[in-house]
């Protein structure tokens, strides 16, 4: 088969004959394909069949051990000039990209598939979708691409004979960490990744084309690629509030998007509205104001941590055609994870393969774990029970506030309000956060992640930041700026804010300062809530656990803007003089 796309079936034969796979089939996005995709899977290997009686439609898969997260240092964006990329950027020439890359992906795909998928970032259609074709080696690749994105015939019949596609190739090719590379080719409206068959590196619809490509196109076009969540909070009068949160990597988006209100917020009147999970692109609509969707059909979420009780509606929906991802295998054909829900299973194979038991130790005594502290499930968004009714609307939701956040032991108060739109653009250029094993490198290491898109940025983050201030002054009324940090811990170490559901108290302050029904206290970082705004019902917190949540030290301050301001000299000139406007502002009313 080919399509009546002249120019992707030149570019699919082009590849071909690059890869050598020994067949070539594309992808229709049926039923029936499914079925035979993974029963070839089951024979080879790749897939696991799970228990179906217990969680029918849903199979594992265990990546390589080098494999298991994205490789920040492994990821490149390939534009002509250097400075276009930026200082935030892993950088390669255009050429020199294709020509290391071309060497691994040679002859990579010789005894294997190449899988043809089409897919839709958007419902297939919408004015607002970006459509791209990925080829790959990887049945996992497509079955993951099917949940995650809108795949199929519909897409090509979309895109008739001339349609405009991002061209993205992957081979798992030897899984050697020596040999991977995740290139962007923004210039070319091409990603190229090699040698990784992880999520984040090998879905070309979410980070890199939804991100990298989608920020930098973003940045062309006049609107905003986020790496957010997306959420409605609808309040005791059926008003619904949405907002857009972003935070790093494993700092709490799937979690915050789907949460279930806590009893005394429930019976007010309270409910929640689940967009999306990771991704939002939003856009100036004709009304002057923000309004976003999620380009995503599903959830490739965090598994550990995830239980009835931090996030029942994500358990309720990974019960039946989900695709779990280095978890522990139990021997029922079930699944299980560290901080999953009771019991602890006594034994079952880990994440590597490996027999495991729930009281073996390593050398130094410590649990062996079953499941990767970045092991994953991916599930259709449409099993959570509380999607929004708007999921398939192509212009989305309008935006009342966007939230910054990430994971901070010291110094970050639980909220804060910006007080204008550039003083909340600073806010997020600042942004620090632990880091998390959604990534390799040192974990728990504080590195700044402004907006949550350091990694994910296509482009010289200076001229970012200068979009964001434009999409502000655009806007006839832009959305309120506020940080949030569940992470605050006390003396012992312990987290001070109980999280998870409980974080919509923080929300409805958040959303009651959008509509101006609840005064504030001004702080040299901005607004924070009288401690009796915080509604604290049912919660065994005093007013002085608040207080000390809500605590701003100058000191630290003056000694964290240090941080501010050798970040912002990364950049040289071409940072905008409105954020260095900022700092000055900033350190002056520390300094008072
Ligand atoms: P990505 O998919 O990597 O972009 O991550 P995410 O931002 O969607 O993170 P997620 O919601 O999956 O949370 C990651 C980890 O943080 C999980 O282990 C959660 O259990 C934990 N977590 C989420 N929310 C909270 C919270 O409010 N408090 C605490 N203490 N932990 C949380
Ligand atoms: C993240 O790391 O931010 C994720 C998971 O959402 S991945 O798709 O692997 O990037
Ligand atoms: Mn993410």
């Amino acid at each position: 088969m080919t399509s009546k796309h002249a120019e992707i079936n030149k570019w699919v034969k082009e590849m071909a004959k690059m890869c050598h796979p020994d067949h070539i089939v594309w992808i229709d996005g049926s039923e029936e394909e499914r079925i035979r995709l993974e029963a070839e899977a089951f024979r080879t290997g790749e897939l696991i069949q799970l228990n179906q009686e217990k969680l029918p439609g849903c199979v594992y898969h265990r990546t390589s051990p080098n494999d298991v997260a994205r490789t920040e240092h492994l990821t490149y964006i390939c534009t002509k000039k250097k400075a276009d990329a930026g200082p935030n950027n892993n950088w390669m020439k255009p050429s020199e990209g294709y020509k290391a890359a071309s060497e691994i992906f040679r002859n990579s795909m010789v005894g294997r598939t190449m899988y043809v998928i089409p897919f839709s970032m958007g419902p297939v259609g919408s004015p607002f979708s970006k459509i791209g074709v990925e080829l790959t080696d990887s049945i996992y690749v497509v079955l993951n691409m099917r949940i995650m994105t809108r795949i199929g015939a519909s897409v090509l019949e979309k895109l008739g004979k001339d349609g405009q596609f991002t061209k993205g190739l992957h081979s798992k090719a030897d899984l050697d960490v020596n040999r991977r590379l995740i290139l962007h080719f923004p210039e070319d409206n091409t990603i190229w990744s090699v040698g990784s068959g992880y999520g984040g590196n090998v879905l070309l619809g979410k980070k890199c084309l939804s991100l990298r490509l989608g920020s930098y196109q973003g940045y062309k076009e006049g609107w905003m690629a986020e790496h957010m969540l997306i959420m409605g909070i609808e309040d005791p009068t059926g008003y619904i509030g949405y907002i857009a949160a972003a935070f790093p990597s494993a700092c709490g988006k799937t979690n915050l998007a789907m949460l279930i209100p806590p009893e005394g917020l429930k019976r007010k009147g309270y409910r929640i509205w689940t967009v999306g999970d990771d991704i939002a692109w939003m856009r100036i609509d004709t009304d002057g104001t923000l309004w976003a969707v999620n380009p995503e059909a599903g959830f490739f979420g965090v598994a550990p941590g995830t239980n009835a009780k931090t996030n029942p509606n994500m358990m309720t929906s990974i019960q039946k055609n989900t695709i779990y991802t280095n978890v522990l295998l139990k021997m029922d054909g079930t699944v299980w994870w560290e901080g999953g829900d009771p019991p602890v299973p006594s034994e079952g194979i880990d994440w590597q393969g490996r027999p495991w038991r729930s009281d073996l130790k390593d050398e130094n005594g410590k649990a062996v774990l079953s499941a990767h502290p970045n092991s994953r499930f991916t599930v259709p968004a449409g099993q959570c029970p509380s999607i929004t009714n708007r999921f398939e609307h192509h212009h989305g939701v309008p935006i009342s506030a966007i939230v910054f956040g990430g994971r901070r032991a010291k110094l970050a108060p639980l909220v804060y309000e910006a007080f204008t739109w550039q003083h909340g653009v600073y806010v997020g250029a600042t942004m620090a956060s632990e880091r998390t094993a959604a990534q390799y490198g040192k974990q728990g290491e504080v590195r700044r992640d402004p907006m949550a898109m350091l990694p994910f940025c296509g482009y010289n983050m200076a001229d970012y930041f200068k979009h964001w201030l434009k999409m502000g002054k655009l806007m006839s009324r832009s959305p309120k700026i506020f940080n949030v940090n569940w992470f605050r811990t006390d003396e012992s170490g312990d987290f001070m804010w109980p999280g998870y559901g409980e974080n919509l108290r923080v929300l409805e302050w958040i959303i009651d300062r959008c509509r101006y029904k609840v005064g504030a206290v001004e702080t040299p970082i901005g607004y924070i809530p009288y401690t009796g705004d915080i509604d604290t019902t049912g919660l065994d917190m005093t007013p002085e656990t608040i207080d000390k949540l809500l605590a701003i030290d100058k000191n630290e301050w003056l000694e964290e803007i240090k941080g501010h301001k050798e970040f912002f000299d990364m950049f040289g000139k071409r940072m905008p003089k409105e954020m260095l406007n900022e700092y000055e502002a900033l350190k002056k009313r520390l300094s008072k």
